[in-house]
This record gives structure tokens, C-alpha cells and sequence, in this order.
């Protein structure tokens, strides 16, 4: 049963006691703090074999490099959808508890697949700091590293949430979706392999899938559906509702990100674009594509998917000629309004405010 949406509630403020005073914690308080709540948890308290001293000390070092520094929506929109979906009374200080431990469960998720994504692509800094396998000493034992990270998430699940009835929908949520997304990751590596330049492949087809499956499903509906089942919205229908809308959002959200890549300032972003010459199909080439006149195409056959600096310059030269970042902008635009009319048609009872408030974070973003 659905209750009635609170209206935007941004971050929510509630009683918590820190030290010996009572103050208003907010969400975002409560998240951080719940942080070191979980890695004390993991690598302190968990396995008590001294043994595994070691590891353990090291699992601390990767949880805390790894998993904080970053936006934090994913993880923070567990907690603040299922403040849209429950009423106050309905929210016990246990279920926030587990809402921001599952948010944290979908920050392990990302900082799993960044590991791993940053050694694919190749990539030399992460959240303003160096990607986990470049720095001294780590190298491709990061493999393993990411291993690690996903399998915390299955120990923190079962420790804190198996004895609920939506125990199981989570486990499954997880795992259906880190299949998704790793079969995602497959056709992002597929359409971009090193050396072979086929602008034929770069379709807004393939670009469909590659960004459905590798991003929008672990980062849009993946948190809003965690969300739902803790309050107990288990149907079908109402899922699918969800889904349709936040799959919409995740595709224009890898668009900023494509876009961000060649256009975004490291500073900000915290991380130097490779798209081009990872030879990735982007939204950039793609719809660049689209409009570029048979010269143009074998200029960038020459040059794209090329480290050489020359190389990069010359195909970002010619996304400036194509006025790519004026085409972005108007998409941008284009799409904020079909979400706007998708929330309307397709939130049906679910509150609009869980779809508004991603909105808000994600459109003119430029991190
Ligand atoms: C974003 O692609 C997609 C992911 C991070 C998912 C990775 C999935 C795995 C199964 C490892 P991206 O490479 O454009 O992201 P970024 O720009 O942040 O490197
Ligand atoms: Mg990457
Ligand atoms: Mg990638
Ligand atoms: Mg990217």
C-alpha cells in the first residue's frame, strides 16, 4: 500500500543522540557516521581470526579509500525516498538504520565497479585522487581489491537485514543488477576494443544499451527499488512504473557523463576523460556522427581511439566544428522536459517527489 508522499523534504532532519547531548541529525550526518560504524564493523569485528590481521588491516585501507569522496546520490537517495514512501510514524529508528546501511551497500557496489572500471579504462585519477591500481604497490593485486569491496556488501546485508521480509528481494535486487551492469560493462568494452576503429559500430542503438545496462540500472533504479521493498512495495506494476522513469534519468545521467569526459574540468569531476582514446563509444561521437560530412568521418577514423595528444586535440577540434556542447545543451533541456512528462504519466501513486528530487541532483550538474 502506497501512503501519501511527504512533499520535498530535501534532508531530513531527525532526533539522534551524538555524545551526551541530543541534537538534529541529518540524513547526511547519519550516513557519514555510519560509515565508520560499518568499516570498524567489517574489518574489526567481523572475523576474529588473528590469522587475518593483515588482510583485514588492508580491507580497512581499501573501504576507506574506496568507498567515500564521492557525490553520494546513490547511496543517500535509499533513505530519502524511503522517507517519500512511508510516513514519519511508519519509520522506526531500525529501519533508517538499515535504509542508510543498504545506501552504503550501493556505495560499495559503485566503488566495486569503479576499481574495476578504472583498470579497464585505463583511467588515471578518481575523486581528485589517484585510481586505487595506480598507486604504489597496489597494481593489479586491485582485482582483488574489488573483490573484496562487493563481497562486503552480501556480509553487511546478512548481518543487519536477514531477518526482514525484504531480506531476499535485496539479495536478488544486488545481484540482478550487478549482473546488469556487468553485462553492460561488456558491451562498453566490446564496442571500444583497443586499435580497431569501426565508426560503423558507434550506432545510438548500441549506445542505448551500453548506458541502459552499465549505468542506469545500479544507479537510478537500484536505490529507489531497495527503497520500495523496505517498505514493503513488492508489485510488479509499481516497479516497473519506477523503473521506466529512473532508466529514462540513468541514460541522460552516463549522456552528462560521456559529455563530462571531454568537457568537464578534472578539478571538478575529480577525474581526466580517456573516451576518446579509449575509443569508447560515446554520446559525443555517436551523435557527432550523426552530422559530420564524409571528410570529417576520416579525419576521425585517423584519429580517434589514438593516446597520441595530437590525436585527441584533432577529434576534440572537431566536436568544437560540430558544436557539440551546444548540442548537449539542447538535449539537456529536451530531456529534463520528457522526464518531466514521464514523472507525470508514469509515477502513478508512487510519490513524484522520490523522481523530482534525483531530477533536481543530476540536470546542470557539472561533477
Ligand atoms: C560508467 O562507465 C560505468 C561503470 C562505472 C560501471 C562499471 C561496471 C563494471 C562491471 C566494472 P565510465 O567508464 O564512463 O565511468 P567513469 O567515467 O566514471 O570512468
Ligand atoms: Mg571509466
Ligand atoms: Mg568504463
Ligand atoms: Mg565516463
Amino acid at each position: 500500500v502506497l501512503t501519501g508522499a511527504s512533499s520535498l523534504q530535501g534532508d531530513a532532519v531527525c532526533n539522534g543522540t551524538h555524545g551526551s547531548a541530543t541534537t538534529q541529525l541529518s540524513d547526511t550526518q547519519l550516513f557519514e557516521d555510519k560509515f565508520d560504524e560499518l568499516v570498524t564493523e567489517l574489518s574489526e569485528k567481523d572475523l576474529a581470526d588473528p590469522a587475518l590481521t593483515d588482510a583485514l588491516t588492508r580491507f580497512r585501507e581499501i573501504l576507506v579509500y574506496n568507498s567515500p569522496g564521492g557525490k553520494r546520490n546513490r547511496g543517500l537517495s535509499v533513505i530519502a525516498s524511503l522517507r517519500d514512501l512511508l510516513p514519519p510514524a511508519q519509520l522506526t529508528q531500525d529501519t533508517v538504520q538499515q535504509a542508510l546501511l543498504v545506501g552504503w551497500c550501493i556505495e560499495l557496489l559503485q566503488a566495486f565497479f569503479l576499481v574495476a572500471d578504472d583498470i579497464m579504462d585505463g583511467s588515471v585519477t578518481r575523486r581528485g585522487q589517484p585510481c586505487w591500481y595506480k598507486k604504489d604497490g597496489i597494481g593489479m593485486d586491485a582485482i582483488n581489491d574489488s573483490f573484496l569491496l562487493e563481497a562486503a556488501i552480501y556480509r553487511l546485508l546478512r548481518r543487519h537485514c536477514r531477518d526482514q521480509p525484504y531480506y531476499v528481494h535485496l539479495l536478488e535486487l544486488f545481484t540482478e543488477t550487478s549482473f546488469q551492469t556487468m553485462l553492460g560493462q561488456s558491451l562498453d568494452l566490446m564496442t571500444s576494443t583497443p586499435g580497431q576503429v569501426d565508426l560503423n559500430r558507434f550506432t545510438i542503438e548500441r549506445y542505448n544499451a551500453i548506458v541502459k545496462y552499465k549505468t542506469a540500472f545500479y544507479s537510478f533504479y537500484l536505490p529507489v527499488a531497495a527503497a520500495m521493498y523496505i517498505a514493503g512495495i513488492k508489485s510488479e506494476e509499481e516497479h516497473n512504473n519506477a523503473k521506466h522513469i529512473l532508466l529514462e534519468m540513468g541514460e541522460f545521467f552516463q549522456i552528462q557523463d560521456d559529455y563530462l569526459d571531454c568537457y568537464g574540468d578534472p578539478a571538478v569531476t575529480g577525474k581526466i576523460g580517456t573516451d576518446i582514446q579509449d575509443n569508447k563509444c560515446s554520446w559525443l561521437v555517436v551523435t557527432a556522427l550523426e552530422t559530420m560530412t564524409p571528410e570529417q568521418r576520416a579525419e576521425l577514423k585517423e584519429c580517434y581511439g589514438r593516446h597520441d595528444e595530437a590525436c585527441i586535440e584533432k577529434v576534440k577540434a572537431l566536436y568544437c566544428t560540430l558544436q557539440m556542447p551546444m548540442l548537449y545543451h539542447k538535449y539537456e533541456e529536451d530531456s529534463y522536459q520528457r522526464l518531466q512528462k514521464l514523472i507525470a504519466c508514469h509515477a502513478q501513486n508512487l510519490p513524484h517527489s522520490i523522481f523530482l528530487n534525483f531530477a533536481k541532483k543530476i540536470y546542470k550538474r557539472n561533477k
